[in-house]
């Protein structure tokens, strides 16, 4: 049997990208702001609405980098309900992460939370779009106004997800992207940071050159985090099929809901109101989550249970205070019973039925 997975990328045809390769070929230039990585920059600018965009090698770089754009210190809060390169972008900066519990049904930091982690030392917000189901922006950048903090979003499962006042990705400070090959547009490995100006964008640019500005000046401990010409140019082909892979997830997104909807003990996210992206597929077992995640390996079929474990419950993370059980029981309650169902444009029709079979036999 076929093994299915939590996802699967969506590849174009391989004889649509040899033409992008001869370019390559051609010109020699294979990184450092070649031609495809300002296309691709331009292309994301105007699909995803933004002003400003900078291409990364990967998601957790173009964090990494954020935080140094905005020379970000102290403490910071996030939320504990997310990939662990959320948690470790502070940490590879020497700020010291303070959690936050989520809302249960955003899944997102609770805004009536925040406040009461803020403390002398606080600098910034980093809230997750998890899911690409969108944080409680208005809130958040309320809060930050009145503390005076800056809010860098980690919105590296958002591409392309729309608020009713447009692209999710103009709040806040800074918003990052990842386009690694599990995400819904990817490039193999690779992020980008979205920024409001042209100043801000200069700085990032030349933070992930080095700290570069010309050949002979260096302006700061910048790292390497460039998007090379190969993913830049699969980025752009990987662009024109965008709309129908979304199109594709949207139906199997619908199916799976359908199927649930009467399920006891399974319940699905809330659908919101935004233009969502489908980026994962969460479920939420009440009883026994394991046992059906065991289930479901057994046959062929590999969910993952993101977010489990909690970030703060990693051993560079649990000694802080903020990292206690008592402090974070939303995020624990959810993380014990998420499972991420298969959620890709190539899911078949028959591996979904098998999936739902499965659930509804356990349930
Ligand atoms: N912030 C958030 C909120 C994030 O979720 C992430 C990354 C980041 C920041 C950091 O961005 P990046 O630095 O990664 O750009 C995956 C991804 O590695 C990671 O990008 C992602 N979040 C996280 C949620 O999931 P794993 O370890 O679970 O992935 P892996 O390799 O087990 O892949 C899952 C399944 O996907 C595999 O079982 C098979 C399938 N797959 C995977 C790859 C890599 C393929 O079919 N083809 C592939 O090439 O972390």
């Amino acid at each position: 049997m076929k093994p299915i997975y939590v996802t699967q990328p969506t590849l174009p045809p391989l004889e649509e990208f040899i033409p992008y390769l001869e370019k390559i070929w051609d010109n020699k230039i294979l990184t450092n702001g070649g031609t495809f990585h300002q296309q691709l920059e331009q292309a994301l600018c105007d699909y995803l609405g933004v002003k400003h965009l900078a291409l990364f090698t990967n998601g957790t770089i173009a964090l990494i980098t954020a935080l140094q754009a905005l020379r970000i210190t102290g403490e910071v809060i996030t939320t504990p309900y997310s990939f662990v390169a959320t948690a470790h972008s502070l940490l590879w900066n020497g700020i010291k992460p303070v959690f936050v519990d989520i809302d249960p049904v955003t899944l997102n930091l609770d805004p009536n939370k925040i406040e009461a982690a803020i403390t002398p030392q606080t600098t910034a917000i980093m809230p997750v779009h998890c899911y690409g189901y969108p944080c409680d922006v208005a809130r958040i950048q309320q809060i930050a106004d009145n503390y005076n903090l800056k809010v860098i979003y980690d919105a590296a499962h958002a591409f392309g997800v729309k608020d009713k006042n447009g692209g999710l990705l103009n709040h806040g400070d800074l918003s990052v992207l990842s386009f690694h090959a599990t995400k819904v547009f990817n490039t193999f490995e690779g992020g980008a940071i979205v920024c409001p100006d042209e100043k801000t964008k200069r700085r990032i640019d030349h933070l992930k050159n080095f700290g570069f500005v010309d050949e002979v000046t260096v302006v700061a401990a910048g790292i390497n985090g460039k998007m090379s010409e190969i993913n830049a140019a699969f980025g752009l082909l990987q662009l024109k099929g965008i709309e129908e892979a979304l199109e594709k997830r949207k139906f199997i997104d619908a199916r799976y809901r359908e199927s649930f909807e009467n399920v006891t003990g399974i319940h699905c996210a809330d659908t919101g109101s935004h233009v969502a992206n489908y980026a994962y597929f969460p479920i939420f077992v009440e009883r026994n989550r394991d046992a059906l995640y065991e289930k479901l390996k057994t046959n062929g079929i590999f969910g993952r249970r993101y977010f489990y474990p909690l970030i703060s419950d990693f051993p560079m993370y649990r000694g802080l205070p903020s990292a206690s059980p008592a402090n974070l029981p939303v995020a624990r309650k959810i993380s014990n019973e998420v499972i991420c169902l298969p959620m890709y444009s190539a899911l078949e029709e028959n591996e979904q039925n098998r999936i739902i079979k499965l659930i509804k036999e356990f349930a």
